[in-house]
């Protein structure tokens, strides 16, 4: 099994170094974007490129990725809400466990269905323990999902969820306020479960501006996915990736 991807995100977390993945969403860009969006990507050195959402409606997900790698290197990762939003251009799949809810085809059935089709893809897995936490309004995840997210003042479910998901062996924990959530998950409840964890701890859904990035990361976030910040003002991802960067050295 590949492991090249899941591997750089834990030898950055042995070393304290904090990474940023920019969101892209295919039904919202087009080939002129995209080649904006992976220029100012490669020049602010973000670490990750996430494709995906939780509901994609458009077909072009492969020409997206492709479009993605002729100009550049950085590592796409699908992010995907549906066993259909599956590409074998892109470099790795984040498997992922609907494990903050109780809706068995996303937390097994899903996977069951297109278990042969991911592992012939060639993409490095990784099994990812998503967890979906209340942003303030129903963002399309919580829709979609058909399952209570965790309410965003229970630090310790969250904790246990994560704790849980760990030991079921998923290699990474995704906390997600959900899409243009207008509440961004709590620092008390990443630190809570940041400390509890040995994976990487992926964090998103709301995070509109470089400080509240930065934040997140002293409280122990190792991952920060942005979307639809960047949607707005592609500019901003330099001054987040800035800010992400920078938290390794203040801490160390
Ligand atoms: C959503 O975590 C991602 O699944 C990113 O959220 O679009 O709100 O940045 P935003």
């Amino acid at each position: 099994m590949k492991q090249a991807i899941y591997q750089s995100m834990v030898t950055k977390k042995q070393k304290g170094h904090k990474s940023f993945a920019v969101l892209i969403d295919p039904d919202k860009v087009n080939n002129i974007l995209l080649d904006e969006l992976t220029s100012l990507a490669v020049q602010a050195n973000v670490d990750y490129l996430f494709v995906g959402g939780s509901l994609v409606i458009s077909n072009h997900l492969d020409e997206c990725i492709q479009q993605i790698k002729k100009n550049c290197d950085i590592p796409v990762i699908l992010f995907p809400g549906s066993s259909a939003q599956i590409s074998r251009y892109a470099d790795a799949l984040l498997y992922l466990s609907l494990i903050s809810g109780r809706n068995p085809e996303l937390l097994i059935g899903q996977h069951v269905i297109s278990a042969p089709f991911v592992k012939q893809s060639g993409l490095e897995i990784i099994s990812t323990g998503y967890m979906v936490i209340d942003g303030g309004a129903p963002t399309t995840v919580s829709y979609i999902s058909n399952a209570l997210p965790i309410p965003a003042d229970k630090n310790e479910i969250a904790m246990c969820t994560a704790m849980a998901g760990e030991m079921l062996g998923m290699k990474l924990i995704y906390m997600d306020a959900g899409s243009g959530a207008k509440r961004s998950i709590t620092e008390p409840m990443i630190e809570k479960v940041a400390k509890c964890l040995e994976s990487p701890l992926v964090i998103g859904g709301g995070i509109t501006d470089a400080e509240k990035a930065y934040r997140n990361c002293r409280a122990g976030a190792d991952i920060i996915v942005v979307g639809n910040a960047i949607e707005k003002n592609a500019s901003m991802i330099k001054e987040m990736s800035d800010a992400i960067h920078s938290v390794a050295v203040s801490i160390l």
